[in-house]
């Protein structure tokens, strides 16, 4: 029977709370990569670190490490990401680095070093909020799965990704060094940002399988022209046509099972209440959990955009990712079970409708996920919030299962 100490939720609160001040905007949360208010994030955590016993160190592309125990013998990584979407929660991300930290301070306090090298690490760029093209930028970067091409997609203020990494003084040229061959097995704690926990009452969800995520970029062009002389049957109203498109969108994600469809960023050119929209841009975010129903939805998708072009509209698309659906390695699962059974806690099997860092581990090693209950499911907005004893939970369940893989023979 595994003995975990006590873990304070609050404290990991606390702290959850003293990084989300650090944003780009006045009112709200959004930490995009390569800012002074990251690297202040990386400042912060380096020293918390520190404290817990964790010898900190980034590297190559600006992912955060916290070093324990030896060297010699492959080692187990725990963390998540830092960064966030625009008008962000504190928790997505950072929760999971958090109550990592707490888990390995704990188990360092109780047990001493462990028996192999165990990291904490806090990745940027997970969501892609400055650089849509190179989204999960720190974790594909650990696991050589980015694309030379990245370097050049651009922010909205046109800055490239090279230049914002030479910006932040960090050398793109050196992106290979960042690359991880070295690891056992990869864990993830996060909230579940969806329901499905809170509403059934069950206090962990343990991930077997990750969604996988297109983005279909749909460029409409009508003509522009005066709002008020241009009759209404006389036009090419680049906006009816995107929304005409945007509302098949339910429909056509209902084809396959746990599938989604969302236009989140959607442009209007020129953007004057008294001109006709001559162009609009959007970026179909689609998601499915089998490989073969996300390409038949994005076939779909780019099927319907151009179906357009029969009403005299110029359409172009363009696929901008495409991110594998992830299975998770059952063995990981099962030591989830056990630990969750040793702790007294409540667990549940369940499928990730949220990519994550995670998803780019699972390609090369052993890689679990482990979920805490958000209030109401909401995420990826102010509303988002874990309790601290939920909080505390999962800390002690990630530090339970680091203590099998990392403390006991
Ligand atoms: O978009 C996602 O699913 C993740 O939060 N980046
Ligand atoms: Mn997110
Ligand atoms: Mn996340």
């Amino acid at each position: 029977m595994i003995s975990i100490p006590p873990i304070d939720g609050q404290a990991i609160q606390r702290r959850l709370m003293e990084l989300s001040r650090h944003s780009v905007l006045k009112d709200r949360l959004w930490r995009p990569s390569y800012t002074p208010q990251e690297a202040e994030v990386r400042r912060q955590l380096s020293g918390w670190f520190a404290q817990a016993g964790l010898q900190p160190r980034t590297d190559a592309v600006g992912n955060l490490y916290g070093h324990a125990g030896g060297a010699g013998a492959k080692t187990v990584l725990v963390g998540s990401h830092i960064d966030t979407v625009k008008d962000a929660g504190a928790y997505d991300g950072c929760a999971g680095v958090l109550c990592g930290m707490a888990a390995l301070q704990a188990l360092l306090a109780q047990y001493g070093p462990p028996r192999v090298p165990v990291e904490l690490i806090a990745m940027l760029e997970e969501e892609g909020s400055r650089f849509s093209d190179a989204s999960f930028w720190g974790s594909r970067a650990l696991t050589g799965q980015t694309s030379r091409d990245m370097l050049s997609c651009r922010d909205e203020d046109g800055i490239s990704l090279a230049r914002a990494m030479e910006e932040a003084g960090f050398d793109p040229a050196k992106i290979d060094t960042a690359r991880r061959e070295d690891l056992a097995c990869y864990l993830e704690l996060h909230i579940e940002q969806g329901p499905i926990l809170e509403h059934r009452g069950v206090q962990l969800g343990i991930v077997d399988s990750i969604t996988g995520i297109g983005i279909l970029r749909v460029e409409i062009t009508g003509r522009a022209n005066h709002a008020g002389t241009t009759p209404m049957d006389l036009r090419l109203d680049a906006l009816q046509a995107g929304a005409k498109l945007v509302l098949q969108l339910p429909e056509l994600a209902r084809v396959f099972p746990n599938a989604t469809a969302t236009a989140g960023s959607f442009q209007v050119l020129p953007g004057s209440a008294n001109v006709v929209p001559g162009q609009v841009t959007m970026l179909i975010d689609f998601r499915a959990a089998r490989q073969e129903d996300l390409d038949a939805l994005g076939l779909l998708l780019d099927q319907a955009a151009h179906e357009l072009e029969g009403e005299g509209f110029a359409v172009s698309t363009h696929f901008r990712d495409f991110i594998l659906p992830a299975p998770l390695d059952p063995g990981l699962g099962r030591l989830q079970e056990e630990c969750a059974r040793d702790l007294g806690y409540s667990a549940m099997h369940m499928i990730s409708g949220a990519g994550h860092d995670c998803q780019f581990f699972a390609r090369q090693v052993p890689s679990a996920l482990l979920f805490i209950p958000c209030q109401e499911g909401r995420s990826h907005c102010p509303q988002e919030y874990a309790a601290p004893e939920d909080l505390s939970r999962g800390a002690r369940m990630l530090a339970a299962t680091l203590y099998r893989l990392a403390w006991v023979d």
